[in-house]
């Protein structure tokens, strides 16, 4: 391989690392109640344990990045969801799913 080969693919390597780091979003997991769907903004009102590196436990809206998901959860659900930060600060439900439901979620 040719030294401007290896320049070329070094340039493109660290580009890509740098394009990773400052534009992707940041994630987090959390937990939580279910206790409203709001289907006109897109939200879920939900009672969440501590956020690590984000936030404490609280009830709060958060926005769901597709309504259908909207459809995946009732009024009592207990959930385990991503929640993605963009630069911002806003914070968005990219993933959810289903789980055994646990008193420890639930502040009113
Ligand atoms: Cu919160």
């Amino acid at each position: 391989m040719t030294t401007i080969k290896k320049f070329i693919i070094l340039i493109s390597i660290t580009f890509l690392v740098f394009f990773n780091v400052t534009l992707s979003a940041k994630e987090y997991t959390a937990q939580g109640k279910v206790n409203a769907i709001k289907s006109e903004s897109k939200k879920l009102n939900i009672s969440h344990g501590p956020v690590k590196g984000l936030m404490g436990a609280m009830k709060m809206d958060f926005e769901v990045a597709y309504p259908e998901m909207l459809n995946d959860v009732s009024v009592g659900s207990t959930i385990k969801f991503t929640l993605d930060e963009d630069k911002k600060g806003n914070l968005t439900i990219t993933d959810l799913e289903l789980i055994e439901t646990s008193e420890k979620f639930i502040i009113d």
